[in-house]
């Protein structure tokens, strides 16, 4: 008979290729050596600590797709994929720091940016020497980014930006600022704008009390006539497929990143149910804990199987973004939903930051935001599968 491993019950890892298998690994052994020794007092002091891109840089954790004269480590999707789940088994908050670099900064410069600007920005992204962030929300436009309100004026030697992007991943670290705005030299499509830290007029104030994500960190960009050369404009894409084009990434990875944090979860619960005694024996004894293990195991089971799918499809460059939304959108309702049953199967510890189990539910209520609410992808699968559009 075969054997079942109940970590890993469609055997994932025999799917892998060796080399996918080693940078897994190496993911792992970063993770848990280098982040995880910090993380708990750094998400209650709300601390995040810069240094962290440069060892995920030497890591070769940055840019893990882009190829490796500029930088990166020329590797495929699935891999990005392992190392967010990797990551993300740590905190939500330090997959979002290495997803915003790699998916929001350094590929739109990579796929859109002229020559000079990926020789300027992409290795220096890619060590974790430069810090990016990615602005494209704003206060009064998050799941409709059409409305933006931030506009570029033609200037003479280039454009002149103004506006406010709000919810920033990294922006009061930032040191290179991607930027869309209305270009009002471009019949106001929307364009890409790499704009730097020191501009005048920009500046990136920290949005404080966030009660999720607390290890990294989250601000403004606020634009107040900030002069840039024309050398500053993204020159290869136009309107929100740009945009969009960075978040079919990221999303794809924030699929596997909510299955690691998932998965610490899981594994949490049933260890501490193995280990605590009520009613004269283990929790894991009883049939409602068995039962909350084998739904735990079976959603993050298929929740990976299905990152993987879409993970070799891109790597086809076959993949459509309504696969990416079914596995954003599936994954991390799912993960919520594991972290706040791992919560409750921790009893009274389940609300210290001692078991992490809380902290991980916490930031998944952003993850489940952020990237397309839960609700705006299924109306995306909804429009695919009628034809009818339901956002307005
Ligand atoms: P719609 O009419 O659907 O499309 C407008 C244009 O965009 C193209 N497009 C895409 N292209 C590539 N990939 C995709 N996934 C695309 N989706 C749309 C589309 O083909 C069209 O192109 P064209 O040439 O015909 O003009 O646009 P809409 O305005 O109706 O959009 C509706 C909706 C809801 C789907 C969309 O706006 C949406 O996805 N909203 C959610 C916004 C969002 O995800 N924001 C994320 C901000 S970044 C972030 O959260 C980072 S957190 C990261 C971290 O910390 O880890
Ligand atoms: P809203 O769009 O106002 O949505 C509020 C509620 O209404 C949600 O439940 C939503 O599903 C629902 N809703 C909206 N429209 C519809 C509709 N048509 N039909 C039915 N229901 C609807 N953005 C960036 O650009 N860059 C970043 O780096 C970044 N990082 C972030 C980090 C954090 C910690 C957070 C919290 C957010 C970040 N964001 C970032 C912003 C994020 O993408 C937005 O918060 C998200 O897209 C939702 O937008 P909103 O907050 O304006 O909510």
């Amino acid at each position: 008979l075969n054997s079942f491993d109940w970590a890993d019950p469609f055997r994932l890892n025999d799917q892998l290729s060796e080399e996918e298998r080693m940078i897994a690994a190496s993911a792992r052994t970063f993770a848990q050596e280098v982040l995880q020794p910090h993380v708990i007092a750094a998400y209650r002091e709300e601390r995040v600590d810069p240094d962290i891109f440069k060892e995920m840089g030497q890591m070769g954790l940055l840019g893990t797709t882009i190829p490796e004269e500029y930088g990166g480590l020329g590797a495929n999707y699935v891999t990005y994929g392992l190392v967010a789940r990797e990551i993300e088994r740590v905190d939500s908050g330090y997959r979002s720091m290495m997803s915003v670099q790699s998916s929001l900064v350094m590929y739109p410069i990579y796929a859109y940016g002229s020559e000079e600007q990926r020789r300027k920005y992409l290795p220096g992204l890619a060590s974790g020497d430069l810090i990016g962030c990615f602005g494209l929300t704003e206060p009064d436009a998050g799941s409709d980014p059409a409305g933006m309100k931030t506009r570029a004026m033609r200037t003479t030697g280039g454009y002149r930006l103004t506006g406010s992007k709000m919810w920033i991943s990294n922006s009061p670290i930032a040191d290179v600022f991607v930027v869309w705005a209305k270009s009002e030299a471009h019949d106001g499509k929307i364009r890409g704008f790499i704009l730097e830290k020191g501009m005048k007029g920009l500046s990136a104030p920290k949005v404080g009390g966030k009660l999720s994500l607390r290890a990294s960190v989250t601000g403004e960009i606020v634009m107040d006539n900030v002069e840039v050369p024309e050398s500053a404009l993204l020159p290869n894409v136009q309107g929100l497929k740009g945009p969009f084009g960075c978040l079919n990434r990221a999303r794809y990875g924030i699929a596997w990143g909510v299955m690691g944090s998932a998965e610490f979860c899981w594994h949490a619960s049933r260890q501490y149910g193995l280990d605590r005694k009520q009613f004269n024996r283990p929790l894991a004894q009883t049939q409602l804990f068995q039962l909350k293990l084998a739904n735990m195991q079976t959603e993050i089971t298929l929740g990976l199987q299905a990152a993987l799918r879409v993970g070799r499809l891109m790597d086809e460059a076959n993949a459509a973004p309504e696969m990416i939304s079914m596995i954003k959108r599936n994954n991390c309702g799912k993960a919520l939903e594991i972290a706040r049953h791992a919560r409750d199967m921790h009893g009274g510890n389940g609300i210290s930051e001692e078991f992490q189990v809380i902290r991980h539910m916490v930031n998944l209520e952003t993850v489940n935001t952020y990237e397309g609410t839960h609700d705006v992808h299924a109306l995306i699968l909804g429009r695919a599968q009628t034809g009818l559009q339901a956002f307005f």
